[in-house]
């Protein structure tokens, strides 16, 4: 297993904001709790490769959101926030040694975010970053089945749900039309918890924010073993766990 993560911009306080308010964030807090990420990361068995932040990105610890990683291929993807274009390039730099590369073109664009891998099926939301056109072409890409997801209210799709099982799905269906995922178990967020849908399944262990302790309960209630991180400072630029790495070698 690797883990692809990137360090914390200076200026992570100017990163894009679409659905929640602009607050004070605090840079050495953020940067901190990346670090206590990128150290579960490594708890967990992942050899973890770190990027330096470039500063003219505020968003690019969110390094989630510029490639789709798979076993035989990396997507690059073409971030559908204008300020978050450029931030791909250095990522596809580090990704060649591992994947063969292949890019989204324009006029797609596609955040990683919103995509999520269930097995042979890649899950899409068709959310403000993502477009059809980005569909149309990571099928053609990948030689896989894509399958569109409406989302209504979350930035991404795994924003509003995210894979904590091996048949279960941990959702906020107030954001996410769950059709599409038929067949699978659900466990549903708190509704005190809107933004609690979002997780890292590692191998046996799930990572998740110590912000949400309702829906912490009710996973640990289902048997599945959390690794808390506080992430809430990197939540205020609507960051969440998935956000903050390419995962290699997981699916
Ligand atoms: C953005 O709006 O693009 C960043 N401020 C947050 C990106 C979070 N990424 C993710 O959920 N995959």
């Amino acid at each position: 297993m690797i883990a692809i993560t990137r360090g914390v911009s200076r200026n992570i306080a100017a990163g894009e904001v679409t659905h929640v308010e602009r607050v004070p964030l605090d840079y050495e807090r953020a940067r901190m709790q990346h670090e206590q990420y990128v150290a579960l990361l490594r708890e967990l068995g992942c050899e973890v490769i770190e990027m330096p932040a470039d500063d003219a990105y505020p968003d690019c610890v969110f390094i989630e959101d510029t490639a789709i990683v798979l076993d035989d291929v990396a997507v690059i993807t073409r971030p559908g926030a204008e300020s978050r274009r450029g931030e791909v390039d250095a990522v596809a730099d580090a990704l060649q040694r591992l994947r063969p590369i292949v890019r989204i073109e324009a006029p797609a664009t596609i955040d990683g975010g919103d995509v999520l891998v269930l097995g042979d099926r890649i899950f899409v939301g068709l959310s403000s970053r993502t477009n059809e056109e980005a569909l149309a072409q990571l099928a053609r890409l990948t030689g896989r089945e894509v399958v569109p997801v409406r989302t209504h209210g979350a930035l991404h799709l795994k924003t509003a749900i995210t894979r904590v099982g091996e048949r279960t799905l941990l959702v906020n269906r107030a954001w996410v039309d769950v059709a599409p995922f038929d067949g699978w178990e659900l466990i549903d967020a708190h509704p005190e918890e809107p933004f609690g849908a979002n997780a890292v399944r590692l191998r046996d262990a799930i990572i998740y924010p110590t912000a949400f302790p309702k829906t912490a309960a009710r996973l640990e209630a289902r048997g599945l073993h959390l690794k808390r991180v506080d992430a809430d400072e990197l939540a205020k630029v609507e960051g969440g766990v998935t956000c903050c790495s390419l995962l290699l070698g997981v699916h």
